[in-house]
């Protein structure tokens, strides 16, 4: 093992003890340090100045109660987690997550995640995530409000335009948003739009941001394809999820002339043979927020696969391309052999790590391209700061403008991943790219600003 193989080790097995259990965290962490030694060997700096252990604890963890009342006058308990991850670049910025399976572990796992994808836009945000094991299925739109209000109550005075941006994530859409909004400003008594991003486009919101993530994903595939001489034209593709990321991924390949045959949620999938159909998929999931499953139901050439994976669905169709866009670990070494066995060129990650470590592994085994979360999905954050820009100086900005910026952003994301993964004598290695790019621009600005 080298000086810094042995280094990096030393400070990983720091993290598991210094937090125990929290899995996700500790997989984030070992998939970048991975991709270090080199980087530690060409700078000694970094070690001397500790920046591995600084980056390893967030700058600030905060875990509150927020008390709500549902429909029928029962009193619940939730608990609200908001990690100010790290500020180098910017002021903390990064989504809220509204999901059951939330703990510290998994807020910490996706700061650390964003506070490289958003060194990765080039635009000035630092890191920062946050959440709640509010589990918002089947609660009226009342209870979801006095869920946000409460939650702002508390959160509201660690955030700011110029401290800590939230936004969205899973569980997390634009109806909460206005709600979190809404709470903030009456307590702060201030129209502070930038204290949030991801708001309605009449009140302070940017056009595209909703369509942002999912359409970055498919932008930054664009160019792997490209690169590797192909596109998505003609393509036969699977998304798995069907909420934000992947209703706008789905659109976005249709556009570009390939075919999405898959998507789902957390019960089941949908085969769809003739290409899922986005008006009904937008009508069951946004308008009526009801199951995939009813999707199948009003739709006669699509088969639903109840407790299915969507990747399941390469066992009854060739894929070229699959994207996943639901959630953690939601594609594990047997999904990937499915998707190999099928034909898959490219796997890119709409969402936070969601493929296995031994996934990955197996694809890249398989000479299968991978685009990682933290490059693939930064149009999201990316527009996020796009918003953040137009409420600073009062303006918006038109769809094809912001979409054009967001297109040069992942052009910018993508050129950096590559660029940089072929200086370390790894081209065509995206994951190396980006861990490697986001590092380095994140601990030169730590290194000038001192031991803080
Ligand atoms: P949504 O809440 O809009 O949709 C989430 C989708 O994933 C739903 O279809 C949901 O199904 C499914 N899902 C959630 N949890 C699980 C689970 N445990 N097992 C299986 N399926 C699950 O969230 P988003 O689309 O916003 O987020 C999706 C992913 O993209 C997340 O990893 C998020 O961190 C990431 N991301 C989001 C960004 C954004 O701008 N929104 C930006 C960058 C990344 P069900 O309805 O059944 O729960
Ligand atoms: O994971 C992510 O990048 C997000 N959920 C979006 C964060 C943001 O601030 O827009």
């Amino acid at each position: 093992m080298s000086p810094s193989a042995k280094q990096i080790d030393k400070v990983f097995q720091q993290v598991i003890s210094r937090n125990p259990g929290e899995h996700e965290f500790h997989q984030a962490v070992r998939e970048v340090f991975d991709s270090l030694p080199t980087v530690l060997s060409r700078h000694p700096e970094y070690v001397e100045a500790s920046i591995l252990e600084r980056l390893c604890e967030p700058e600030r963890q905060i875990i509150f109660r927020i008390p709500w009342t549902d429909d029928a006058g029962t009193v619940h308990i939730s608990r609200g987690f908001r990690v100010q991850y790290n500020s180098a670049l910017g002021p903390y910025k990064g989504g809220l997550r509204f999901h059951p399976s939330v703990l510290l572990g998994t807020v910490k796992f996706l700061g650390f995640e964003q506070v490289f994808k958003n060194a990765l836009t080039g635009l000035p945000i630092g890191g920062g995530k946050g959440g709640s094991d509010f589990d918002p299925k089947d609660r009226s739109d009342a209870e979801i409000m006095r869920f946000c209000q409460s939650f702002m109550t508390e959160a509201y005075r660690h955030l700011g335009d110029r401290v800590d941006v939230p936004a969205g994530d899973i569980g997390v859409g634009r109806r909460e948003i206005g709600y979190l909004f809404g709470q903030y400003k009456r307590i702060a008594n201030r129209y502070e739009s930038g204290v949030i991003t991801g708001k309605g486009v009449t009140w302070g919101g940017s056009l595209l941001r909703t369509e942002a993530t999912g359409y970055g994903t498919v932008f930054f595939a664009e160019h792997m394809l490209r690169a590797a001489g192909t596109s998505f034209d003609g393509t036969t593709a699977l998304v798995s999820g069907s909420g934000n990321v992947a209703i706008y991924a789905i659109e976005k390949v249709h556009e570009l002339g390939g075919t999405v045959v898959g998507a789902s949620d957390s019960s089941g999938s949908v085969y769809d043979p003739d290409g899922i159909d986005l008006d009904l998929l937008r009508e069951v999931k946004e308008v009526s927020r009801a199951r995939i499953s009813s999707y199948a139901e009003q739709r006669p050439q699509a088969q639903y696969l109840e407790g299915t994976r969507v990747w399941a669905v390469a066992q009854k169709s060739a894929v070229d391309v699959a994207l996943p866009c639901a959630t953690q670990n939601e594609l594990d070494e047997d999904d990937a052999a499915t998707l190999i066995s099928s034909g898959v060129t490219a796997v890119v990650e709409g969402a936070n790590m969601p493929t296995t470590p031994e996934a990955i592994r197996r694809l890249r085994e398989a000479d299968v391209l991978f685009g990682p979360g933290k490059a693939a999905n930064a149009g999201g954050v990316a527009t996020s700061a796009l918003e953040m820009q137009q409420n600073a100086t009062r303006d918006s900005w038109s769809a094809e403008y912001t979409e054009q910026r967001l297109s040069e952003i992942m052009e910018n994301v993508h050129t950096r991943c590559a660029s940089t993964a072929e200086e370390y004598g790894i081209p065509g290695d995206y994951v190396a790219g980006a861990n490697i790019a986001g590092f380095t621009q994140v601990a030169d600005a730590m290194l000038a600003q001192g031991v803080i």
